[in-house]
């Protein structure tokens, strides 16, 4: 039940290995969230990270465990798992609305404009899209053709009729609850299935376009990500095809 002290916006960033950019960019979201005047919390769900990064989350934490806004937690298991940190993350979510963000990106301009989206009622589910038209995608190119490359790919095999399943989203907690629970896939492909599983669903979900620049570039290599990529997309045909 939602108590005074229960924040309107969780927005949850899994992080790994990111003890170069996670203290200047908490701190920075922070503060560019201020003039909006939201009462939210950030989780950081980590996993597997070999730097300082659990103890630079934690450090955050603890300096804002008590704010009113923008109470900052961390939650940390086990091996590298995008998918895993992002689902546990969401599912400790107390927030009306649930913001996925990623920690190089940090776009408020998106927050803002989905919970704008999702408060008009226009719709349950809000996309970001670096492929849509209006997109910026400052990435090198090779990474921007292997997202277009990636999303045919689930058009093909899935019948997506988006543009794009990977980065930032936006939601209803409780519309996109029952579906984050019942993905069967991790790792980096799990985004791709609560994408896929919302519209085969029936939520009402909206693509706006985004501008994508990076802070840092990918820690891993987009070729060693190829083969996992592959068998989870695998995977996730035979979860959604055959296994429903
Ligand atoms: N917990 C967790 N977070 C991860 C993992 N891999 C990446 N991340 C985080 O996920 C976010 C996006 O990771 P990037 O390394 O920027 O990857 P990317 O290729 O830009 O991501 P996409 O284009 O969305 O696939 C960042 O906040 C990372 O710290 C992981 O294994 N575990
Ligand atoms: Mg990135």
């Amino acid at each position: 039940m939602a108590t005074s002290d229960t924040p309107r916006i969780s927005i949850v960033i899994p992080i790994y290995n990111e003890e170069a950019i996670l203290h200047a960019a908490i701190v920075d979201v922070r503060e560019r969230l201020k003039p909006l005047g939201w009462t939210y919390e950030i989780i950081l769900a980590e996993n597997g990270s070999k730097d300082r990064t659990i103890e630079i989350g934690r450090e955050l934490a603890a300096k804002y465990g008590d704010a009113q806004d923008g109470q900052v937690k961390i939650i940390s298991m086990g091996e590298p798992n995008y998918g895993k940190a992002l689902k546990q993350g969401i599912l400790l979510s107390r927030g009306d609305l649930v913001i996925c963000d990623e920690i190089d990106l940090c776009d408020v301009d998106f927050h803002r404009r989905a919970v704008d989206i999702l408060e008009s009622g226009e719709a349950d589910l809000v996309i970001g899209s670096k492929l849509a038209h209006g997109a910026e995608d400052d990435r090198p190119a090779i990474r921007h053709v292997a997202s277009i490359a990636y999303s045919s790919m689930l058009k093909v095999l899935l019948g997506f009729r988006g543009t794009d399943t990977h980065g930032l989203k936006a939601f209803r907690r409780l519309a996109l609850l029952d579906i984050v629970r019942s993905c069967l896939v991790d790792k980096d492909v799990f985004a791709s299935e609560l994408v896929i599983r919302a519209d085969r669903g029936g939520v009402r979900t909206k693509e706006i376009p985004v501008r994508v620049i990076e802070k840092r570039p990918p820690s891993i290599n987009l070729f060693k990500r190829v083969p996992n990529v592959m068998k989870s997309v695998l995977k996730l045909t035979y979860a959604i095809r055959v296994r429903g």
